[in-house]
């Protein structure tokens, strides 16, 4: 699909039946395609359309009306895509968008592939790479920070960085241009300093972006809350109650559930997977042994354990403690269940949440100690978004290349300076200098914009919805 530029068109707003619907067209024929079928109200041609504005008008086939719509056109560079671009905003039935969409490729276009609208953005440089990945990030984003970061990179912040350390290459690179030519008489001339002081900062720079994506790679993490317990204990009834809906068998049956079942679960914009667990028992039956294996092998990756108990002398904590040989006391929320059926008060520890989930009672202080308990991790992540602006694995691979590769120019600097052989290695160093320098360049290109994998385009647009 890479780089065509034929006329293309698509429905741009989400499938299904809506009050508006937007169809896109973007390519060298679009305004001679749409004049075929649209006709304005001012009665003017298309061309005479001011760009940027709505304009009211009628799609018709042959004469026949199919709808009231409005259009706005942009002509090109001025467009998402670079190239003339009009959009029309028709009522959003699927008879009105199917007709007007088929009307089009009847004149001339072509049913757009997913993402082939970036594409061209980004082909006719309106947006880069990382902005192209970011757009796709932020459909993706599922909560405030996913959010925060696609949108930050959508306006350009990685993109910013990027550019300053380019002109800091570039600038290295002219240091060293300039006595590849010359000859050796002129070689002491060349101010190791002031390259070697630039390469440190640059260094660093990159140093510091790298570290704050690695040590916080929490970002799009998901919170695993692990519901665990004895059998019976209500484990599958709170789990239900949490997610507004019957997912989980309920029963008074102990060991109605048999394996994990693991759900999305937001609680103030932020993301969880919850998960019910089989409940925990001494057993010879393979099956059930099965089933509490993987509830421990869950507990492992929890962010959170809720151990449900429902009664105070359960020692179901004890048991998990000395089963992972550590304590769990950070992770544990503990939920002493089913207190309506308490005939008297129950003294339990401070900490510990009465509730029943049968009966609704408690839910909200289980949802504000989850909030509490997050909170640390949360505000790690928050400060990791402020700093952060590497969007992806991808650039982050990217970016250590051009990391390591300075790193390389610095090292073959310093053992030059210390070599006794000066002026011989002088000229080798150089060309080496310069050499390297390339490679940390295009290293940099293939996070932005210079990348000559299709592949690479093709995995990335191919992600994005049809009209995007
Ligand atoms: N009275 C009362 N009964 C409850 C409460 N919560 C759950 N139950 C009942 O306890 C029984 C067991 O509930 P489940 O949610 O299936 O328990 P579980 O922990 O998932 O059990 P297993 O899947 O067997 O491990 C059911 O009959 C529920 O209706 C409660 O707050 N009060
Ligand atoms: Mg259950």
């Amino acid at each position: 699909m890479i780089f065509k530029n034929d006329t293309i068109t698509a429905i741009a707003t989400t499938t299904g039946v809506g009050a508006i619907a937007i169809i896109r067209i973007s390519g060298k024929l679009c305004f001679k395609i749409v004049s075929r079928c649209f006709f304005s109200k001012e009665n003017k041609k298309i061309t005479e359309l001011k760009t940027k504005t709505m304009h009211i008008g009628f799609i018709k086939q042959n004469h026949n009306l199919i709808d009231k719509v409005f259009l706005c056109l942009f002509k090109q560079p001025f467009s998402y895509t670079g190239e003339d671009l009009i959009e029309i905003y028709c009522h959003g039935t699927f008879y009105i968008q199917k007709k007007i969409l088929k009307l089009l490729i009847d004149n001339g276009a072509r049913l757009a592939n997913p993402g082939e609208f970036s594409l061209r953005s980004f082909k006719n440089g309106k947006i880069d790479l990382v902005q192209a990945e970011s757009l796709l990030e932020l459909f993706k984003a599922e909560d405030e920070l996913a959010h925060s970061l696609a949108i930050n990179n959508l306006i350009g912040k990685f993109s910013i960085f990027l550019n300053e350390i380019r002109k800091d290459m570039i600038y290295l690179n002219s240091l060293i241009n300039v006595y590849l030519d010359f000859d050796e008489e002129y070689l002491s001339e060349f101010n190791y300093n002031k390259f070697l002081n630039t390469l440190v900062v640059l260094i660093k720079k990159i140093k510091r972006t790298i570290i704050v994506f690695k040590t916080n790679n929490l970002f799009k993490k998901v919170y695993y809350l692990v519901l665990v317990g004895r059998p019976n204990v209500g484990k599958s009834t709170l789990f239900n109650l949490l997610l507004k809906k019957e997912r989980s068998i309920v029963s008074n049956i102990s060991g109605t559930t048999i394996n994990y079942i693991e759900e999305d679960l937001f609680i103030k914009g932020i993301k969880y997977r919850i998960v019910d667990t089989a409940g925990i028992k001494k057993t010879n039956n393979k099956l059930d042994r099965k089933g509490i294996h993987k509830t421990y092998e869950t507990i492992k990756s929890a962010d959170l354990i809720l151990v449900i108990k429902d009664k105070i002398r359960d020692k179901i904590i004890d048991k998990l403690e000395k089963y992972f040989k550590i304590s769990l006391t950070k992770k544990i929320i503990i939920i002493i269940n089913k207190c309506d059926l308490l005939k008297k008060k129950i003294i339990s520890k401070k900490k510990d949440i009465l509730i029943s989930a049968k009966y609704r009672i408690g839910l909200e202080r289980i949802l504000e100690r989850i909030l509490e308990r997050i909170k640390t991790k949360r505000n790690k992540r928050l400060n990791y978004n402020k700093d952060n602006i590497i969007n992806n694995m991808r650039n982050y691979e990217c970016l250590k290349k051009v990391l390591l590769t300075l790193i390389k120019i610095k090292k073959t600097i310093t053992n030059t300076i210390t070599n006794t052989n000066y002026l011989t290695t002088e000229i080798l160093s150089f060309e080496i200098l310069s050499f390297l320098l390339k490679e940390a360049n295009y290293y940099l290109g293939k996070i932005t914009k210079i990348v000559s994998n299709e592949e690479i385009l093709n995995k990335i647009f191919d992600n994005f919805c049809i009209g995007k």
